[in-house]
């Protein structure tokens, strides 16, 4: 695959970038579904895997490939093995059980059109098909590198990452939650995902020790800038520019930055997040070839805070 990253005369050109890694994420989420039994199983699957969310996830995986001086093509299965974890988060949080959300990527909800236990199911599928897309179908990638990936994979899907989090959010709704315990809900349910996405990248480029820590230090801050962004728009945003319910938060009782800190100087604690998440990334992206290649993961951060969905 040629290198992610386009420029234009001016510079890099963000637009056209997001497009192409998100054209390359649909052709392989797509692919990486084929025709199987049972069909209503991969039915239930697809109806959630490909409903078009932003790709946020696999598109840090391959930008941070990039960064590590990788081929973006030989992270591709890991970038649908993210999306698959993520996608499967989405579907289980939305079950009556957890969060009981009948609206999702702009569609009905996967239990809302196929029933709790197939969602249940699909999730469960989407799950463990994303460890064997990385270990079964990830041709070129040294055995000690996928290694690493599955680590990352494990810890971000598990009790130390999704499952954790979920567990203390769903735990603390309607009770006064303080600033540290949001922030462990926080860095559990999503950063872990998100942190993981940058970190797999970077692995199956064989990335060094330094860049490593830096990309930790960088997914702490966007993942941290995501969520709170994210309960913003749960409050200024519709229903329909969202794709899932707006106002959640607020009906489940849920503690949220909006709601400790208000909304302006939750956004400021955003910004100064990813101003952080940028920095970590400065030694790396020194020189022109290091502005190249470190130009989308900068702009990725600085897209978190300003998306409006
Ligand atoms: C069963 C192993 C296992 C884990 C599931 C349900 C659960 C544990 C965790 C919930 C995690 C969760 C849904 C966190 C919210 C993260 C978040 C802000 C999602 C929205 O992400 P976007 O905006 O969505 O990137 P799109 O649709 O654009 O991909």
């Amino acid at each position: 695959m040629a290198a992610v990253a386009t420029t234009t005369g001016k510079g890099f050109d963000f637009s056209a970038y997001l497009e192409d890694a998100r054209q390359r994420v649909e052709t392989a989420l797509d692919a990486a579904l084929p025709p199987e039994r049972p069909e209503s199983l991969r039915e239930a699957m697809r109806y959630s895997l490909l409903a078009g969310g932003k790709r946020l996830r696999p598109i840090l995986c391959l930008a941070a490939c990039e960064l590590a001086g990788g081929d973006a093509a030989l992270a591709l299965p890991t970038a649908v093995a993210l999306e698959m974890v993520h996608t499967m988060s989405l579907i289980h949080d939305d079950l009556p059980a957890m969060d009981n959300d009948d609206l999702r990527r702009g569609r009905p909800t996967n239990h809302k059109v196929y029933g709790e236990a197939n969602a249940i199911l699909a999730g469960d599928a989407l799950l463990t098909r994303a460890f064997e897309m990385v270990a079964l179908r990830s041709p070129g990638v040294a055995a000690e590198r996928l290694l690493a990936v599955v680590g990352e994979l494990s810890l971000a899907s598990g009790a130390p990452g999704l499952v954790g989090g979920q567990v203390v959010d769903l735990d603390c709704e309607g009770k006064s939650v303080d600033l540290d315990t949001l922030e462990y809900i926080h860095l559990h349910k999503t950063g872990a995902l998100l942190r993981a996405c940058v970190l797999c990248g970077a692995h199956i480029a064989g990335a060094s020790a330094a860049l490593l820590e830096a990309l930790g230090t960088y997914a702490r801050g966007i993942g941290l800038a995501f969520q709170i962004i994210d309960d913003i728009l749960d409050v200024t945003a519709s229903s329909e520019v969202l794709g899932k319910t707006a106002g959640k938060d607020l009906t489940a009782d849920k503690t949220t930055y909006p709601k400790l800190l208000g909304l302006e100087a939750s956004r400021q604690r955003a910004d100064a997040l990813v101003g952080e998440a940028k920095a970590a990334l400065a030694p790396f992206a020194e020189g022109e070839l290091g502005g190249l290649k470190a130009a989308p993961l900068l702009a990725l951060a600085d897209y978190i805070t300003s998306r409006d969905r």
